[in-house]
């Protein structure tokens, strides 16, 4: 124990010295598969915020008062009960950004949760495989945050799902358990499915061990209005913003979650991706032998509403996901910040289709209905520009 300490402490002296990010050869592959190594590399990137912070003169940003984001199942239960009802409040909140005469044009929006479902919906080709997947969606998820926050009188930070914790069973999760404290459940099984060819993976995905509604527990009682578009096995919707009101359902599935998001999967992705376009690639499952990644093995492993590659925040889960894509990111990041914090490569549609300028850090960047435009660079830097957060 004191030893592998001290491998750590050494290892993110180093990393500070020479500004490099720690080899994958400083664990063996078993500290790598249970866990071990993923806690200390995320202890070797905090380490180095700290330090990084401390070189910052003046900034508002404190680490002692900053916000600190918890995987779900380390919060306190009355915590996890203000989160849950939160989320939910916001889907019995107005929207905000919508104008009255704008109403007619999408009607599926009926709540402030909705126009973050709408924007997704609308802005889907320009946020995943392009530069600013990354950005965009720590954006997205922040400004989820702030309005828990400021519409539904949440005190507390943006949980995170560690799916790597619940990989080999997400049904059998502490987090879905559908008790009050809980994220909610999974959906309602639904026997005797067959399996489903997934053309655009070119893959037979088993069924998963729910599909049918959440019905115990936060979640089981709300309806979402608008998608899905891209189901297999399901009636989509026939145009984007089309009013759909259906129960919210999930449909665990470890055959993504045990291939795409164990402890291996995550820590391999961050230590073995030296440059950004690897990271990202391998992030989303955009490099070749993995159609999925952590980030497309975590929607379809949570199935259902969250899987729906346009209305996927349909599912208050999914910010939790994104919540830990964002802390890997975070992560990467950090572990050799000098060279990570502002590097940005790709173009604005998604794998380059139909092909469009590289971006640059000076871009617009929409949210739509969720906030003002932002300009690139803004969503670089977890510590300034309005962001003051870090993840435990
Ligand atoms: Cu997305």
């Amino acid at each position: 124990m004191y030893f592998k300490a001290s491998i750590a402490a050494l290892a993110s002296i180093s990393a500070l010295a020479a500004a490099q990010a720690p080899s994958i050869d400083q664990w063996t592959q078993s500290e790598i598969n249970n866990g071990t190594a993923w806690k200390e590399v995320t202890q070797i990137a905090r380490d180095n915020q700290l330090y990084n912070l401390g070189t910052r003169e003046n900034s508002p940003c404190q680490w002692g008062t900053m916000n600190v984001r918890k995987e779900f199942r380390d919060m306190s239960k009355e915590d996890r009960k203000s989160f849950t009802d939160a989320a939910t409040c916001l889907m019995n909140t107005p929207p905000q950004r919508m104008r009255p005469d704008q109403a007619a044009d999408y009607p599926g929006i009926l709540s402030r949760h909705d126009e973050y479902v709408a924007t997704h919906i609308n802005l889907t080709f320009h946020i995943h495989a392009t530069a600013d997947f990354l950005g965009w969606h720590r954006h997205f998820i922040k400004h989820y945050e702030q309005d828990l926050q400021n519409l539904c009188g949440y005190t507390g930070t943006l949980p995170y799902w560690n799916w790597a914790l619940d990989a080999s069973a997400p049904q059998d999760s502490p987090l879905f358990t559908g008790d009050d404290y809980s994220m909610g459940a999974n959906g309602k099984s639904i026997p005797n499915r067959s399996d489903t060819y997934l053309y655009t993976q070119g893959i037979n995905m088993p069924p998963g061990t729910g599909g049918g509604c959440i019905e115990s527990g936060p979640f089981s009682n709300i309806t979402i209005n608008l998608g899905p578009l891209d189901l297999p096995n399901t009636k989509n919707v026939d145009s984007n913003y089309q009013y759909n009101p259906r129960c919210l359902n999930r449909d665990f599935n470890s055959f993504f979650t045990e291939r795409y998001n164990t402890f291996t999967n995550v820590t391999e992705l961050i230590l073995e991706s030296i440059y950004l376009e690897d990271f990202q690639d391998r992030m989303q499952g955009y490099a070749s032998g993995d159609p999925f990644g952590v980030h497309g093995g975590g929607h379809w492993g949570m199935g259902g509403a969250a899987s729906d590659f346009h209305s996927s925040p349909s599912d208050p889960l999914f910010f939790l996901h994104h919540g830990m894509i964002d802390n890997v990111w975070t992560t990467w990041q950090n572990l050799d910040i000098y060279r990570r914090q502002f590097i940005i490569m790709g173009t604005s549609t998604l794998g380059n289709s139909p092909p469009s300028a590289k971006m640059t850090l000076d871009d617009v960047i929409p949210f739509g209905f969720v906030a003002d435009d932002r300009i690139f660079r803004e969503l670089m830097d977890t510590f300034a520009e309005g962001y003051c957060y870090r993840y435990e």
